[in-house]
């Protein structure tokens, strides 16, 4: 994004776990800061050495090391710097999912994802990586090697300490190995492209969509009229595919299920009672593999559209849905001509990403936009990172969605896994260290 420039004079590409704990244990020594990066596709500026860090990369850290289809069946384990696109060509060859899927799958890797709690397309139907991800292996800053790489579906003995290596990104340790519950693929897979003429008819169709599509439904994305119209503009080959006239609200949603012929005679009948109901003003229903495709492209295109298009300030909500709408009208009055406010994200799972694309980065805009959405969302009891992260960007804003206990505990915490280290004399009194960690 241009948002955050790195100023590390090193970059360490271990290539095995061994290598990672001798490079955290010699760093932890030496009191030298690292920063861990997967494949730098985050929004929060969470990998990048905005300091002088050394960069553990774990690229070249990329072998599956097994597949169990067999006996337990869908456990895949890998290395954590497994490209998500590898894992998932992978999989489609053996018949399985990756139970994630977002945009940047071509580049991101699984350590990143893990270590981020990656949310992305299909959330909604499969759930968050705290219910995917069996087991990890992670490496402490002293170095110690923490084995919780199990493949039970069920282990209740003490805590399930590998939960909170899931989201703390890298701030307790690097994420070295993954097990991850894998589904199976299934043969029929259909995409409607809608358009909606008001916020609330949106809502009103993901309530009959759960309901109507139940089981099948995998993915319910929208964006606005901007969003779409940025699209169009900046990403090549684009086109939209309903007939021209201008939507407010565009809705992709996506079913997958194991009977061709009822899921499509599901998903169309749901579409007619929708524009028989008024909620949809206009839809189409893809009729092969490159128009599915095409209409999956709209929706992921947007992140890189919103680059070409200048400077853009991103924010990652959760918000209740019946006011997520409100922020972005609200947010639009408060920016005024000087920026135009983009919405779009995972309705289905209550996440907004509200982007505002200026010509340039400007402090006067930024001083429009903030505090006043992080106010806004915590007013609103949402969260201020939904899926991205905290990253440099918004460590210090954790207070928006966490109580002060839980961030003291959440310190208290650090201390605890940093009292492991043999040298302690790099943390001082004002938790500099942990706030480094936690933007990291
Ligand atoms: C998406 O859903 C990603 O496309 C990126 O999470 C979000 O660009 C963004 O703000
Ligand atoms: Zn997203």
């Amino acid at each position: 994004m241009g948002k955050y420039r790195g100023s590390s004079k090193l970059l360490l590409q271990p290539k095995n776990t061994e290598e990672v704990s001798q490079i955290l244990k010699y760093c932890n020594s030496r009191c030298l800061a690292v920063v861990p990066q997967g494949g730098n596709t985050g929004l929060v500026g969470g990998s990048v050495p905005v300091f002088d860090e050394v960069i553990i990369n774990v690229g070249l850290m990329r072998n599956i090391l097994s597949f169990d289809k067999v006996i337990v069946s869908g456990v895949l384990v890998c290395e954590a710097g497994c490209i998500l696109e590898n894992l998932i060509s992978f999989l489609d060859d053996e018949g399985f999912i990756m139970p994630l899927d977002l945009g940047a799958k071509g580049s991101c890797q699984i350590g990143g994802n893990v270590s981020t709690n990656a949310g992305g397309l299909r959330l909604l139907r499969y759930g968050s990586l705290h219910g995917s991800v069996l087991g990890l292996e992670a490496v402490l800053a002293n170095g110690t090697v923490l084995d919780m790489l199990g493949t039970l579906r069920k282990d209740n003995t003490g805590y399930d300490l590998k939960h909170l290596f899931i989201g703390s990104e890298g701030s307790l340790g690097i994420v070295t190995k993954v097990s991850i519950l894998t589904p199976p693929k299934l043969s029929s897979v259909n995409i409607a492209f809608l358009a909606c003429e008001d916020y609330t008819s949106c809502q009103k169709l993901l309530l009959e969509a759960k309901k109507k599509l139940g089981g099948i439904l995998s993915a319910f994305e929208f964006l606005d009229s901007d969003a779409m119209s940025l699209v169009l503009k900046h990403l090549d080959g684009v086109r939209n595919p309903l007939p021209p006239s201008i939507h407010n609200f565009y809705i992709l949603i996506e079913t997958t299920g194991s009977n061709e012929t009822f899921d499509k005679e599901n998903l169309e009948a749901f579409l007619l009672h929708s524009v028989e109901s008024g909620l949809v003003a206009n839809g189409v229903l893809a009729q092969d593999i490159n128009q599915a495709s095409s209409f999956w492209h709209i929706r992921e295109g947007l992140p890189e559209a919103l680059m070409k298009a200048g400077a853009v300030y991103k924010y990652d909500l959760s918000l209740p849905l019946e006011k997520m709408y409100d922020l972005v009208e609200e947010m639009r009055v408060q920016i005024g001509p000087a920026a135009k406010v983009v919405a779009y994200g995972h309705l289905g799972d209550g996440n907004l990403h509200l982007n505002i694309s200026a010509p340039a980065y400007d402090d006067n805009i930024l001083a429009k936009i903030e505090p006043f959405v992080y106010e806004w969302t915590s007013k609103n009891r949402g969260s201020i990172s939904a899926e991205h992260g905290l990253g440099l960007m918004k460590a210090a804003k954790i207070h928006y969605s966490k109580s002060p206990e839980t961030v003291r505990l959440m310190i208290d915490f650090d201390y605890c896994v940093f009292e492991l280290l043999p040298d302690t004399s790099c943390l001082d009194d004002n938790h500099s260290i942990i706030c480094l960690c936690l933007s990291a």
